[in-house]
């Protein structure tokens, strides 16, 4: 057996917000170990995930990056994969403290080995590095075979504009009201303001492929949308564009989505996500989009609105099915 060098694997950018995201990159980064092996274990192939920074927030006189800290606390094996967030054997003895200060969410736990993360991140911040230069720092902890770049380097965090005229941070929204209050619309603030982080548009630019993971298409993939200049980029990017469906069968696969898509007058089904994000050759960011085996029925209108509709099992029940997934998208995205 000749060692005939593998060739290089592809680059990868993949749009991702928090939980299911995080699975999904965890699934990719298994896929392309396995089907581009660099012979030490890695990869030939490079992912670069893009990641929503609209649930950040300032607490206890911390940045919280939510998205961010799923994905690297899933990547590197540290995080709570029962909660779906924060870290593996987590305790709370400083958020007794806190609380007993009245200082912070109550409704918001901040573990303890979470803080560590968030004083970490906002002492590079303070010490003037950006959102970027602190990711970079705090995930060179691990070798997490991905690179995390934040969306941008700007604070543009979601709030909800409740029916009632309430100004909610998204966080309160999502956290303390688990989705119930009623919502005129979602703002990301100074998002007109906001560029792309350094190396974002690079990113998707010299991307072979460029994949939208299965995260809320409103607060998640829709915040990543929303930024200047990121729908231009994938508008002109050479790699084809594939989403996978966050929602299998008219119902989320987790989270509260559900009550985001409505809220912007979206059906809860996985060709109404796919239209909302619409073709690029229509001006949308899509090229293909994969859908589950149980809504094999809405390819065709998926396919009709000039998306490639690509039907397989979306279910990431563990991680073989994860890193399956990740290749049916690869898959999906040579026509
Ligand atoms: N989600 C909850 O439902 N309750 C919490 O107390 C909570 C705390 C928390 C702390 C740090 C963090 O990074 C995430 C946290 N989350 C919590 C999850 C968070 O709301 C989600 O990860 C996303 O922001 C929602 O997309």
């Amino acid at each position: 057996m000749s060692n005939l060098e593998s060739a290089p694997g592809p680059q990868i950018t993949v749009l991702s917000g928090g939980v299911g995201g995080a699975r999904f990159l965890r699934g990719l980064r298994e896929h392309v170990r396995a089907a581009y092996p660099d012979g030490s274990g890695g990869s030939t192939a490079s992912i670069t995930a893009i990641v929503n920074t609209g649930d950040d927030m300032w607490l206890t006189g911390l940045r919280i990056a939510p998205d961010l800290d799923s994905i690297m606390y899933t990547l590197a094996g540290e995080n709570d994969e029962v909660r779906g967030w924060g870290r593996l054997g987590e305790s709370e003895r400083v958020s007794g403290e806190l609380r007993a200060y009245g200082v912070g969410w109550d409704w918001f736990t901040l573990g303890d080995l979470d803080l560590g993360t968030h004083i970490a991140r906002t002492s590079y911040l303070r010490a003037g590095l950006t959102l970027s230069e602190a990711t970079a720092r705090i995930t060179s902890r691990w070798d997490l075979g991905v690179r995390l770049l934040p969306v941008t380097d700007d604070e543009v965090e979601t709030h909800v504009i409740a029916q009632s005229g309430e100004d909610l941070h998204f966080q309160e929204w999502w956290t303390r009201h688990r989705a119930t209050v009623p919502v005129r619309e979602f703002v990301q603030r100074n998002l007109s303001e906001s560029t792309p982080a350094p190396e974002v548009l690079a990113a998707i630019a010299e991307a072979d492929v460029v994949l939208l993971a299965p995260s809320n298409p409103v607060v998640s993939i829709g915040t990543i949308l929303g930024i200047p200049g990121i729908r231009h980029a994938l508008s002109t990017t050479a790699a084809p564009v594939v989403g996978v469906s966050p929602i299998i069968g008219g119902a989320v696969v987790r989270g509260m989505a559900d009550a985001c898509l409505s809220a912007i007058g979206v059906a809860t089904s996985a060709d109404a996500v796919a239209l909302h994000y619409r073709s690029r050759v229509d001006g949308g960011v899509l090229d293909a989009w994969l859908i589950d085996e149980l809504d094999a029925e809405l390819a065709p209108t998926v396919e009709a609105a000039g998306i490639r509709a690509s039907v397989v099992p979306l279910w990431m029940t563990d991680a073989p099915r994860s890193a399956q997934l990740a290749a049916d998208a690869l898959a999906a995205a040579a026509p």
